[in-house]
């Protein structure tokens, strides 16, 4: 039975190969939390925490979280036993959402768990694939040139699915050109909410490019118009930030408003929650894909892990690490093959975290002790 006894964060800054623009945001570098937990045998497990440093994609920010951690979610772990990380998220029950925060103390626990279990965190989470299709998403570039150079590269490396960032002015012309350049690739577009029914003709005019999905037309509380928007369009409707309880998902569900879920570990607050939304779109008749936050290794990890599971049928967000960092915090990094990125089987998330690394680059660390 784990008793975490001490947890240690790290503000990590890496930067990014190339800078990335979405509708409402440009990065060049990202700032995450890795989250470090020990129990009273002396087991160690990581996890990750990947909200943006900015409240743009949603209402948790770096410097929130990392309050969150060690005012809350640490002091309520701390001491706590448990006998599957499955309970972990009990012990936050009282507070509510901050969903980043906890997903990252949680991930550190499964991945605990995981190694004192010999379990590979994929088939501890009951995931039975090898391998998980890659996809990768592109964002808003200067210019359609530099988009089409950006997805041949991708294409060229084997990957089959790609995702395109679209905002108001860079939707229908950028879709027309990648879709030309490479009829054959697995296509879908994400524009982060950045529409409202007003302008339901820009996807009026997507319906004819064979997309996979168009996700998060609108703002994440508008369930009602996405539900109107699927009634009309022959492609599916992907929710992505309108999701991050199984409430929200019951009603989107009930509603019609879309036929695919977007599932992020981060935003559902955690790995059981994530499995959780898994299983219940699945039960619904939607499909189910894993999404990402330009995770580090750590997190990435936990997303091949949770990927793995049967019901995620469509390509995931998940990329090699080398398509957003030079050099990651685990070793081996995540690697893509043919557009594929293998599942692990050793113990834990099966990547080991550098860990004189983590602490040498830092800028900030916490030490939280039982
Ligand atoms: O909406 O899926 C999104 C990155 C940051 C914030 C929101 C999103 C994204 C991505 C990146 O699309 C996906 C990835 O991690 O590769
Ligand atoms: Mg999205």
């Amino acid at each position: 039975m784990p008793r975490v006894t001490a947890i240690e964060a790290f503000r990590v800054s890496l930067p990014l190969v190339h800078a990335f623009q979405t509708s409402s945001h440009r990065k060049s570098h990202l700032e995450h939390i890795l989250v470090r937990v020990r129990d009273a045998d002396g087991a160690v497990g990581w996890g990750e925490i990947a909200s943006p440093s900015d409240p743009y994609y949603c209402p948790e920010t770096a410097d929130i979280c990392w309050l969150t951690l060690e005012r809350y979610l640490g002091p309520a772990l701390l001491g706590a036993a448990w006998d599957e990380p499955t309970e972990v998220g009990a012990l936050w029950a009282r507070i509510r959402g901050h969903h980043f925060a906890k997903a990252g103390p949680e991930i550190a626990c499964w991945d605990l768990w995981s190694r004192r279990t010999g379990l590979p965190l994929a088939g501890a989470l009951g995931g039975e694939r090898q391998t998980i299709e890659a996809g990768v998403s592109l964002g808003i570039e200067p210019a359609v040139a530099d988009l089409l150079i950006q997805a041949g590269r991708y294409a060229a490396e084997g990957y089959r699915r790609i995702k395109l960032k679209i905002a108001p002015g860079w939707d229908v012309e950028p879709v027309r050109a990648v879709r030309e350049a490479h009829p054959g690739l697995a296509l879908h577009v994400d524009a982060n909410g950045a529409y409202t029914e007003e302008q339901e003709d820009v996807f009026t005019a997507l319906d004819h490019f064979g997309l996979t999905m168009i996700e998060q037309p609108y703002a994440p509380g508008a369930l009602a118009a996405h539900a109107r928007l699927q009634s009309r369009l022959e492609t599916a409707v992907c929710l992505d930030e309108s999701v991050d309880d199984l409430d929200q998902l019951d009603t989107a569900l009930e509603l019609g408003a879309g036929r695919v879920l977007n599932i992020k570990v981060s935003r559902m607050g955690g790995l059981a929650a994530a499995r959780a939304a898994h299983d219940r779109a699945v039960e619904g008749g939607w499909q189910v894909w894993c999404g990402g936050m330009h995770e580090f290794g750590v997190g990435r990890a936990a997303n091949v892990a949770i990927a793995s599971l049967p019901g995620f049928t469509l390509p995931s967000d998940v990329s090699g690490s080398d398509k957003y960092y030079a050099h990651d915090v685990v070793e081996p990094p995540i690697r893509a093959t043919d557009g594929q990125v293998p599942v692990p089987s050793a113990p834990g998330l099966g990547h080991e975290v550098d860990e004189a690394l983590v602490r040498r680059i830092a800028s900030a660390t916490l030490s939280l002790e039982a």
